[in-house]
């Protein structure tokens, strides 16, 4: 597929490698540092050009989702951008209809209730067709920046898309969607199959597009539990990777993958085992026993928590440096453990990525 659509679109050049060469354990001049929902409400900027238009018509405007990109490179000095988009466009291409509901989030009007509801989905999706508009927007953006930084690309993981596509939405619980492992097995891997083979697809079309770096995200892994963790999430995460890795050393290429599955802290050392380049973190667990834990075999991006940039910006700076004597600098991306929620500050935003440059650069210099 990468060979297929790869062709020179005579990119500006990348001139700040920082956050590619951390995910490769390469040596660096200082931390590279970026925010999983670095485009966000947080921005008075987003919220202005977000105001009054359908959050998935935005999706699908190359030239929203490029701007939408650039605002918070614009504030702040970020080491890489992640393309605007969301997770569950893949629910779309798979025929599903999905609306985003103002103080509700996301909202499947008919989810998946009973295994005989797969046969609703789109049996062959034709990914080019369905999700060619986030290609067009990261051959957009990827102009647009200007070689400033990196540009990733994502996914959701089969497992969190699952739980979306039988939930209807967010959900403490996900019991809907864990009804099904422990009732409905068989359908249960069919469905992650099915999802498997359209990220896979959809990942590859990403990089032929121009995204330098993808991640993989498992935002409802916590849910599971090492048992569930390992039948249904695991085996689908490493399938991801390793479909993906090969299909892109076929073509000459090497992309960076990272994999996020918040809240399994159990996995840690499969997920540092399971060819992707970096294993991201959320707050729960300790710098310093992840990475005895993942024994340097790959590089650790996070791990922040996100409230802590509620404190003072003299708090936050101290933070940052012990999050970094815990990880090292080498092979470390910073990163929060979460998401910025929409109610933060952005000058404190911008002290965490200060701090994090400021601190690193003292610490590689000794
Ligand atoms: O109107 C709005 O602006 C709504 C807020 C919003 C935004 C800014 C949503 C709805 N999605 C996004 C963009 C988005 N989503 C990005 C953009 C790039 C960036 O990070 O800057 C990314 C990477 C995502 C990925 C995403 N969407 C995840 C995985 C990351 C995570 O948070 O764990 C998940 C779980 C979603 C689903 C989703 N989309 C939006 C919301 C509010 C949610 C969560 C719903 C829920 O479970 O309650």
């Amino acid at each position: 597929l990468v060979r297929k659509h790869m062709f020179p679109k005579d990119f500006p050049q990348l001139r700040n490698d920082t956050f590619l060469r951390a995910a490769r354990g390469e040596e660096t001049e200082h931390v590279p540092v970026w925010c999983m929902r670095q485009a966000g409400r947080y921005l008075t900027e987003f919220r202005e050009f977000r105001a009054g238009k359908d959050f998935f018509e935005t999706c699908q405007s190359p030239e929203a989702c490029c701007e939408l990109t650039l605002q918070p490179l614009r504030r702040f000095g970020f080491d890489a951008a992640i393309i605007f988009s969301d997770i569950l466009v893949i629910p779309q291409a798979l025929g599903m209809d999905v609306q985003m509901v103002a103080g509700k989030g996301p909202t499947f009007p008919e989810p998946l209730k009973e295994p005989e509801d797969l046969q609703r989905l789109t049996a062959k999706v034709d990914v080019g067709k369905e999700l060619g508009y986030v290609f067009k927007a990261i051959t957009l953006t990827r102009h647009k920046i200007e070689g400033k930084v990196p540009l990733i690309g994502f996914s959701g993981a089969p497992w969190t898309l699952m739980s979306y596509m039988i939930e209807g939405g967010g959900s403490n619980t996900h019991s809907k969607a864990k009804r099904w492992l422990y009732r409905h097995p068989e359908a249960s891997h069919m469905l992650l199959t099915m999802l498997t083979d359209v990220i896979v697809e959809y990942l590859l079309g990403q990089v032929a597009a121009g995204a330098q770096a993808l991640q993989v995200f498992e935002s409802h892994a916590g849910i599971l539990g090492p048992v569930h963790f390992n039948e249904y999430s695991l085996p689908y995460l490493r399938d991801i990777a390793r479909r993906v890795k090969d299909e892109l050393k076929e073509a000459g290429q090497d992309v960076p993958m990272i994999v996020f599955a918040k809240d399994a802290h159990y996995a840690v050392e499969d997920l540092s085992q399971s060819h992707y380049d970096v294993v991201g973190l959320d707050w729960t667990i300790d710098p310093q026993s992840a990475r005895e834990r993942t024994g340097g075999k790959v590089s650790l991006q996070g791990n922040m928590d996100p409230c802590a940039l509620y404190a003072p910006k003299e708090r936050i700076s101290d933070i940052v440096k012990k999050m970094l004597e815990g990880f090292g600098t080498r092979g470390y991306i910073a990163n929060l453990g979460h998401g910025v929620y929409p109610d933060m500050d952005p000058e404190n935003v911008g002290a965490f990525v200060e701090a994090v440059h400021q601190h690193s650069k003292q610490m590689i210099k000794k």
